[in-house]
């Protein structure tokens, strides 16, 4: 099935080349690699193919993308600019993403669009159609957007993919993999960095700059984050809260705690590890990580959240972090 919407999706942008038509892309809030990877690939690869593209953001982008290729392409989102995009926008296209709610800003416009298609790898309960594309065995939308830029190069019997490209597409899915370790990481994972090593991605490069490039900011934030971890049910579970307050005196900002969720699991005997961050308005987003013995996409959907079986999400409204972090451990216990 998901051979064939690929082939759908395929088939509609070969018809947009030369069109009057604009494809708006949609990553979702809260960028991480993936998505910018994804979002910018994909911009590039339209255009290539004579398709007109936009990718516009409503939020900051954080600084460790900055040496992506195509990253000034980027267009900042502004409500007054709407009217115009809402006459040029003829499809909609949500990347690593599949539902309206996680586009931010841009909802709005989202909503609005003529046509919508989906190109996205996070398992979802939502309405299927033929131009959503959805496969939770990939390990990244950027397996997606290689197989679809593959399949449009022959259809049109064009290069597609280059350098630039290929550079986004392995940070794409280095970040979802974690570097290749996470357990999303397949053969055909490995099959697709193979093709992209074709074209000269300086691998050490990305890494760097994904993974290992640090702040004195960023380490005083960590080091303030696991000091004040504590550990409930036996240890089996592990709670960080990162105040506004916490980020504003160390100095960092919340794309320094990526990764942190995944450390915290690490710790011997944890099954599922939890950090709350307050967010300006005082709701809360919660990252959730855990093993093979709890289901965290499942956890999060019971609360409005999403992801995948062992990293996920969801947001709460306004309270207190230590009562947010008391009603998710009962919570987490009754699933345990
Ligand atoms: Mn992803």
């Amino acid at each position: 099935m998901n051979h064939d919407r690929m082939e759908e999706l395929v088939r509609m942008f070969a018809g947009l080349r030369g069109q009057p038509d604009t494809v708006f892309l949609y990553p979702h809030t809260g960028i991480d690699g993936d998505a910018i990877g994804s979002t910018l690939a994909m911009l590039m690869v339209l255009r290539c193919a004579g398709i007109t593209a936009r990718f516009v953001y409503d939020e900051v982008i954080p600084a460790k993308y900055g040496f992506l290729p195509g990253v000034e392409l980027i267009e900042p989102f502004a409500e007054d600019l709407l009217p115009r995009m809402r006459a040029e926008q003829t499809l909609a296209l949500a990347l690593d993403c599949s539902e309206s709610s996680r586009t931010g800003r841009r909802q709005e416009l989202f909503d609005q669009a003529p046509q919508v298609a989906v190109i996205d790898h996070h398992v979802s309960e939502g309405e299927s159609g033929p131009l959503r594309l959805i496969d939770p065995t990939a390990a990244a939308t950027g397996e997606l957007i290689w197989e679809l830029a593959r399949q449009l190069e022959r259809t049109l019997n064009q290069t597609l993919i280059d350098h630039d490209v290929a550079v986004l597409l392995m940070t794409a899915i280095i970040s979802d993999t974690g570097r290749f370790t996470f357990s999303n990481t397949t053969a055909r994972t490995f099959a697709i960095a193979s093709e992209l090593m074709l074209h000269q991605v300086d691998i050490r490069s990305v890494v760097y700059q994904l993974f290992d490039l640090t702040s004195p900011e960023r380490l005083n934030l960590t080091g303030h984050v696991y000091e004040e971890t504590r550990y409930y049910l036996d240890g089996r579970v592990a709670v960080a809260c990162v105040s506004q307050e916490l980020l504003y005196s160390t100095g960092a900002d919340a794309s320094d705690l990526d990764g942190l969720a995944g450390h915290l699991r690490n710790v011997a005997g944890v099954e599922v590890s939890l950090l709350i961050r307050e967010l300006a308005d005082g709701g809360l987003r919660v990252n959730i990580r855990s093993g093979a013995s709890f289901n965290s996409a499942a956890f999060a959907r019971s609360l409005g959240g999403g992801g995948h079986a062992r990293a996920a999400g969801l947001q709460l409204e306004p309270m207190p972090m230590r009562q947010a972090a008391d009603l998710l451990v009962a919570k987490v216990g009754e699933w345990l």
